[in-house]
């Protein structure tokens, strides 16, 4: 079976409880359970994670890569407006796709939000549709040839 990445950053254990105006109020475990859903439609494999650590999500990416996987979701957190390792992680990990989503419209936020490092070696970008933007990020990969 194909089996795709979802990888979430930092803090995002924390949705649900975590200013609900900003990222709603469904929880990380509700989101897994969305992915799973349309995982199944798609006849995907999902591998759900989430890690406060930045090394661990590069480590999870080159591991995506020995398993073939044949595509990553990334919510990097904040990791995405600091982090060049992400960005070179992405990279190295070449031509495995990986979809930037975001819960929150990061262009309407802050200016410190308003730069992503993985926007640019990211095969799409999906910011503020909520939960909605992981499901349509399995999608883009299933579209893809
Ligand atoms: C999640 C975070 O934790 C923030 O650091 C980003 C992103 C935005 C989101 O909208 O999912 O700036």
């Amino acid at each position: 079976m194909k089996t795709v990445y979802v990888l979430n950053g930092p803090n995002l254990n924390a949705l649900g409880n975590r200013e609900p105006g900003i990222y709603g109020g469904r929880t990380l475990s509700g989101i897994e359970s969305d992915c799973r859903t349309t995982a199944a439609e798609l006849g995907f494999e999902v591998d759900f994670r989430q890690t406060n650590h930045e090394g661990l999500l590069v480590d999870w990416l080159h591991e995506a890569s020995e398993r073939d996987v044949i595509g990553v979701v990334l919510n990097a957190g904040a990791y995405t407006h600091t982090s060049i390792a992400l960005h070179d992680a992405i990279r190295t990990i070449q031509p495995i796709p990986v979809i930037e989503v975001h819960l929150s419209n990061v262009h309407a936020r802050e200016a410190f939000r308003q730069q992503s490092l993985i926007s640019p070696v990211a095969a799409g970008v999906i910011f503020g549709l909520g939960p909605l933007g992981y499901v349509l990020g399995l999608r883009a990969l299933a579209a893809r040839p």
